[in-house]
């Protein structure tokens, strides 16, 4: 809506609501949005452009989502999805339960009609609200033009503190497109205080241990306790895994790295966790990747670190929890004491992953096409080199990828996770391409995943991102198809037909390439990423059932 603002010499510049809530988010670090679209946030697009943020106009409202989810876990600013009201703000919802069972804050703001006038019915209008409550930490509607930065800051509060996830604000167009004098947009409030916890204990219990393994997840990451892990994983010989986010935050090189934090697909973690005597469980929990702690053995103790109580205990009794920074608590950890523990056990299975690493590779390193899949992921990450960013997805393709990627960088890999959404790839592969267009990006997608999102290539292609997709094509829904048919004996409906992706890609404004042999992969793979443009490589796979999805079904 037009401002009503007077022109006169001595009139005082006014503000849109718009204008007065993307001021607000640049002064609170935001440098994205993503958005499709619609009259009632009209304000919020004109104050995007007055304030300076990088609007991003995407083809669908869960790309939107998906992208703003992206930038909060790689970026270190939130990432912000702009919504219509209605069909706009219920498209967006797998993209906020994604982000809440990632634990990923991001702001989701909706349209509405003016409140006043939501009895009527108006068109396109929806009780966003009670839609996005069970999904988020706090879904409200801001109630005036002037409370819009209280309301912000308060979403980044909800949305930081204990467990991360996202928040949800409606604001009417009444209030978006009401003119206020713009005061100073106050500072942020100061940041809790953190304090390290008491020790006594957990130096009791590491005194008392000589087989030592860590599990490293989501909060480490978002600590940016990598500095502090080091530390004690190199000087205390602690072998250690990675889960999720945090894959990356001490390099998957590292000598002592025990690989992927999936005990269902990592025998030599199960082994890992069987013979310790004690797991420090760093800024994650006992989670489903981990079977709930199954393979832990009868006298292993746990010491669990975590900044939000109501993670901590979950799925099995911590002998030792701990409710801080895992950074803060590391550091303490580190002042209190100096150990050494079991150094040749720890070497040893390091040893041993890294051996069934490289056998798992020989194992289907044949050069016949279709290529097994980790040969064809292989050739990816060769060619990629280790600066790459990895977006992979839940087809039975990407958890051979899961298993096979080595993460050299913080913030460098990203899944959808425990919501386990198809879709999300393309759009965190375009996003995590804007915040670094510096590095690569490539996206491992099945033939299935791909069909989702696949024209946010145009996307990528007007903004400058350049992501590579690689689609590992097996021509059916493998993930379900492969157990569906060890379970029934025959499958229905799980044949997915040749598509030339390839053609869809330049079509939308992309590169397309084929590559069927691993030299076709490689040169495929260094040509999109030195191209500069966004490129979809598609690559045939054998279809082949990798261990998590036997676990993930019970096979
Ligand atoms: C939004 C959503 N719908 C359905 C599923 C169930 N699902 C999981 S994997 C999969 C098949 C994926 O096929 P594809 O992307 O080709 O990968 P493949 O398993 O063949 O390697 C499906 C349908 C899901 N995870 N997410
Ligand atoms: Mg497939």
């Amino acid at each position: 809506m037009a401002s009503e603002v007077q022109t006169g010499a001595e009139a005082p510049a006014m503000w849109e609501g718009g204008r007065l809530l993307t001021e607000t988010l640049a002064a609170r670090g935001v440098e994205f949005m993503f958005s499709v679209s619609g009259g009632p946030i009209n304000s919020i697009y004109h104050g995007a452009a007055a304030t300076g943020l990088r609007l991003i106009h995407t083809r669908h409202e869960a790309a939107a989502g998906f992208m703003a989810d992206a930038v909060s876990r790689v970026g270190g600013s939130i990432g912000v999805c702009a919504a219509t009201l209605g069909p706009g703000v219920t498209n967006t919802l797998t993209a906020v339960l994604t982000a809440q069972r990632a634990s990923a804050p991001v702001l989701f703001l909706g349209g509405q009609a003016p409140a006043a006038s939501l009895w009527r019915e108006p068109g396109m209008a929806t009780d966003s609200l009670s839609l996005m409550s069970s999904l988020t930490k706090w879904a409200v509607r801001v109630p005036e033009t002037a409370q819009i930065p209280a309301y912000v800051d308060r979403a980044f509060a909800l949305m930081l503190r204990g467990r991360p996830g996202p928040v949800f604000l409606e604001v009417p167009v009444d209030v978006l497109s009401q003119t206020v004098v713009p005061a100073p947009i106050p500072p942020a409030p100061a940041p809790v205080p953190a304090t390290a916890p008491d020790l006594a204990v957990a130096v009791d219990l590491l005194a008392r241990s000589s087989r030592v393994v860590a599990l490293i997840g989501d909060e480490a990451y978002r600590d940016r306790a990598g500095d502090q892990l080091l530390r004690i994983v190199e000087q205390w010989s602690i072998p250690f895994a990675q889960l999720r986010l945090a894959r990356g935050l001490l390099p998957e090189s590292h000598p002592l790295c025990l690989g992927p934090g999936y005990t269902p697909a990592n025998s030599v973690l199960r082994r890992a966790l069987a013979e310790a005597d004690l797991v420090l469980l760093l800024g994650h929990e006992l989670e489903f990747d981990l079977d709930y702690g199954k393979d832990l053995g009868p006298d292993t103790r746990v010491m669990q670190i975590h900044p939000a109580s109501e993670r901590l205990h979950l799925n099995r009794a911590a002998d030792l929890a701990v409710e801080s920074s895992v950074a803060i608590a590391v550091e303490a950890l580190w002042k209190a004491g100096s150990w050494r523990f079991d150094e040749e056990w720890a070497h040893g299975l390091c040893a041993a992953w890294r051996e069934t690493w490289r056998r798992t590779r020989e194992a289907a390193s044949s050069d016949q096409v279709p290529l097994h899949p980790i040969r064809a992921i292989a050739e990816v990450t060769e060619a990629a080199g280790a600066e790459a960013i990895y977006v992979t997805s839940h087809g039975n393709v990407d958890f051979w990828a899961d298993a096979d990627v080595q993460v050299s960088r913080p913030g460098s890999y990203l899944r959808a996770g425990q919501s386990g959404a198809l879709g999300a790839e393309v759009p965190y592969g375009v996003a995590a391409s804007l915040v670094h267009p510096e590095r690569p990006v490539v996206v491992f997608v099945g033939d299935g995943g791909v069909g989702y999102h696949v024209a946010e290539l145009d996307t990528a292609a007007r903004y400058g991102a350049h992501p590579v997709v690689v689609v590992l094509d097996d021509e059916k829904w493998g993930a379900i198809a492969l157990p569906q048919k060890r379970e029934y004996g025959s499958e229905v409906e799980m044949d997915l037909p040749r598509r030339d992706w390839p053609a869809v890609a330049v079509g939308l404004g992309a590169m397309g390439l084929h590559a069927d042999t691993p030299s076709e992969i490689s040169a495929a793979v260094r040509k999109a990423i030195e191209s500069g443009a966004p490129s979809l490589v598609r690559v045939p796979v054998k279809s082949i059932e990798s261990p998590y999805m036997r676990y993930i079904t019970g096979g």
